[in-house]
């Protein structure tokens, strides 16, 4: 099992291990130091003991007696001192020499052997009492001589053989180095954050070898040159530059790798710090603005810094947001590209000379993506502008950004816009507003009330449209969806008006329409989203007439004996009426009948039978009962009562108008029947239609209307 084991050490990782310890973590100047040091210093300088790097481990039982030992088996039995032999300034043919110590780390005495593979440059000088076992905690000590051809890097190594194992002890001879004087630390203190500040260094070589180096460093630092030579005592200029995008310490190494292959550190360190670069408003409102014009207004990038600061207006707030649109910019790219090039495929198996193309396809779209992730997404917009949207503030000085506003809609219009800026980490917010105005038409009142007019009659208005804004007015009308809206007239249509320009509205209006109204009448106007509207109120009312007297009287009226009055309708309007009269609780039966008629028309039958009759006779006769009468007009009108029935009248004529309603008006009409002396009884055969009379005494005295 020790066999095995000891026959599987892993070497890459101790070749790992060996590198990590033969060039440690330097700083310039340590650097310096070891490489000024003789081998002696160097020796005498050497604190540390590394155990030695174990590559067998033998059988003990074949090499010794004491076949168990107290060291364990990551450890050698003999640990060496120094871990490395290191010879280094020396120069060509002079012999150098370095002790190694061997020194038993067992309980029990051990033996140890130390070979070196024969070199024309080192020799190994084994002490005298090399066969003899080693007296536990006790060393022993070979020497190595060393005689350098040239000043230049050997490499050598002493194999150890204990009773338990063989290990390694190297040999590493260093020649001529190249030494930059770079500082230990480069303190670059408080920096304006997203700002490059740069410091440059002198770097002379200083060994006595060409400098073959490359320098690195990490963000938020940069270096540059980054890789070249330099000769043995001379100069260059290094330019160290931090430029943080975060405020807080920044800490990172200049490494400086040799081709030697020592790489030596300089400790950066830098300070990011917001500055004194500020906007003047954090919102800003472009007066309000008609469409088509543009209107500006500015604010101020203060700069009390002793920077120049560079700023570009985004529309994003952060880097990250910006790169998440380039992304998807991209990506729509790329399916359009493969839309494109399945369709065009498809093209190329009907014509394969179109297959050139393609490539042309490709490179395009591969152009507008380099286009996407290039662009430095400034802000641009139809609406607003910002002007200059990148530049510079030179120190203790500001500038003025203009924000133009130029509104396509009358609305409401807010942006936020983002100013990054050297020596502000996070970008400064700006909330742009502006309202985009349309035209500006407005009536010269916007109530019109006409009052009462007469149904049928035609009136004229006028109004006047202002524009009083500054830009062209675009007008029509919006045509009105009411009965009343139509009665309306209203020219013109549409139109333009111009800035400070006005427009006569003719308003024509004539109804059918009896009644009050409140119209709103609308003129769209072109870019407005409001329309300018007129509102028209106003009673339509019917035509006023009257009668002349209060009432018509006909007083007693005999049976049959027709009798006929007059009165006079008046029309006080300024309209034509047509009127119809008539007397709805008279009778619709026939005519009634006058006596004379009766007497001569010996067909006739009685009048008791006609009396009897269920359908009362017409007893009222109007003349005209129809008519119209023009406006201020007045006719006169007759009214007949021939009695047929024994009654007191007490009833109404009425009147209705052509289009305004009917029994308009009522005329009362009173008369009371007169019972006539009669002698014929032949005419009376119907009781209680007899010509009676009672007199004032009471006596009632009965006769023939015709006796
Ligand atoms: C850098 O220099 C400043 C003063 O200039 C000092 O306060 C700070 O501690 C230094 N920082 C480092 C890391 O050297
Ligand atoms: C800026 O002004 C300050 C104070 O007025 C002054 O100390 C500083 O030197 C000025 N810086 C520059 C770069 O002009
Ligand atoms: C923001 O401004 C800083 C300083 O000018 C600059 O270094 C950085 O590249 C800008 N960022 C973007 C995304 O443009
Ligand atoms: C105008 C402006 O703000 N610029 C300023 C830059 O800073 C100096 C002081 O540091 C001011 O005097 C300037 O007015
Ligand atoms: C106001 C009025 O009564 N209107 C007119 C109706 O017609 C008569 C007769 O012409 C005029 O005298 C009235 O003036």
């Amino acid at each position: 099992g020790l066999e095995q084991r000891g026959k599987k050490v892993p070497l890459h990782l101790s070749l790992v291990t060996r590198l990590l310890f033969c060039f440690p973590l330097l700083t310039p100047s340590a650097f310096l130091k070891e490489m000024s040091l003789t081998t002696e210093q160097r020796l005498a300088s050497t604190r540390e003991m590394r155990r030695p790097q174990i590559i067998q481990l033998l059988d003990m039982s074949e090499t010794s007696h004491q076949k168990f030992s107290a060291v364990d088996l990551e450890q050698s039995l003999f640990q060496p001192f120094p871990s490395e032999v290191v010879f280094q300034s020396y120069v060509p043919c002079e012999v150098y020499e370095v002790p190694l110590i061997l020194r038993n780390n067992d309980k029990v005495p051990r033996l140890v052997k130390v070979v070196l593979e024969s070199s024309p440059y080192f020799k190994l000088i084994s002490p005298s009492d090399v066969c003899r076992k080693v007296a536990p905690g006790m060393p022993s000590t070979f020497r190595i001589l060393f005689t350098p051809e040239e000043n230049k890097d050997y490499f050598h190594q002493l194999t150890c053989i204990t009773e338990r194992e063989k290990f390694i002890v190297p040999i590493r001879a260093i020649g001529a180095r190249a030494i930059l004087d770079f500082p230990d630390q480069l303190n670059f203190s408080i920096c304006p954050v997203k700002y490059s500040t740069q410091k440059t260094l002198l770097v002379r070589n200083i060994g006595n070898r060409e400098a073959r180096y490359c320098i690195s460093t990490q963000s938020p630092f940069s270096v540059n040159p980054s890789i070249g030579t330099l000769g043995i005592g001379d100069g260059m200029q290094v330019t160290v530059e931090f430029h943080p995008l975060k405020t807080g310490d920044h800490f990172r190494s200049l490494i400086v790798h040799y081709d030697t292959g020592e790489d030596i550190h300089t400790s950066l360190y830098g300070a990011a710090v917001d500055v004194n670069v500020r906007l003047d408003r954090n919102s800003l409102t472009v007066e309000k603005t008609y469409l088509t014009l543009s209107n500006h207004r500015s604010v101020v990038i203060h700069n009390r810094s002793e920077i120049i600061a560079h700023f570009q207006w985004k529309a994003f707030v952060t880097q990250e947001e910006e790169d998440q649109q380039k992304l998807r910019l991209c990506c729509m790219l790329r399916r359009q590209e493969e839309d494109e090039m399945d369709y065009f495929l498809e093209e190329c198996r009907v014509d394969p000379t179109l297959r050139e193309r393609l490539s042309l396809l490709s490179r395009s779209f591969q152009n507008q993506r380099a286009k996407v992730q290039g662009d430095s997404m400034l802000f641009s917009n139809d609406i607003f502008t910002i002007e200059p949207v990148e530049g510079d503030v030179w120190p203790n000085s500001s500038a003025e950004i203009n924000v133009i506003f130029k509104p396509r809609e009358a609305r409401l219009y807010q942006q936020m816009v983002y100013c990054n800026i050297s020596g502000r980490e996070t970008r400064l917010p700006l909330r742009i507003k502006g309202e985009g105005i349309g035209p500006q038409l407005r009536f010269s009142f916007d109530q019109l009330d006409i009052g009462k007019v007469f149904v049928g009659s035609t009136h004229s208005y006028e109004v006047i449209l202002f524009n009083k804004g500054a830009i062209d007015a675009l007008f029509s009308l919006v045509p009105p969806s009411t009965a009343l809206g139509s009665c309306f007239t209203l020219l013109p249509r549409e139109g333009i008006i111009l800035p400070d320009g006005l427009q006569v509205i003719r308003i024509s209006f004539s109804s059918t329409i009896l009644g009050k109204f409140t119209e709103e009448f609308r003129f769209s106007v072109n870019g407005s989203p409001e329309p300018v509207t007129l509102t028209i109120r106003g009673c339509v009312i019917g035509p006023t007439f009257h009668f002349d007297i209060p009432c018509l009287c006909f007083g007693d009226v005999s049976f049959g004996f027709p009798r006929t009055l007059s009165c006079r309708l008046t029309n006080t309007s300024l309209v034509p009426m047509t009127f119809n009269l008539r007397i709805p609780e008279d009778g619709s039966g026939e005519p009634s009948v006058t006596s004379f008629v009766q007497m001569s028309d010996s067909t006739r039958p009685s009048w008791r039978r006609g009396a009897q009759g269920h359908v009362k006779p017409t007893e009222f006769t109007i003349k005209p009962c129809r008519g119209t009468i023009r406006s201020q007009g007045l006719l006169d009108i007759q009214v007949t009562l021939c009695s047929n029935t024994v009654k007191r009248y007490e009833l109404a004529l009425v009147v209705d108008v052509d289009g305004v309603g009917k029994e308009v008006l009522a005329l009362l009409l009173t008369a009371r029947y007169q019972h006539f002396p009669c002698s014929s009884s032949s005419f009376l055969s119907v009781p209680g239609l007899q010509f009676c009379k009672t007199s004032a005494n009471g006596n009632r005295q009965c006769m023939d209307p015709w006796g």
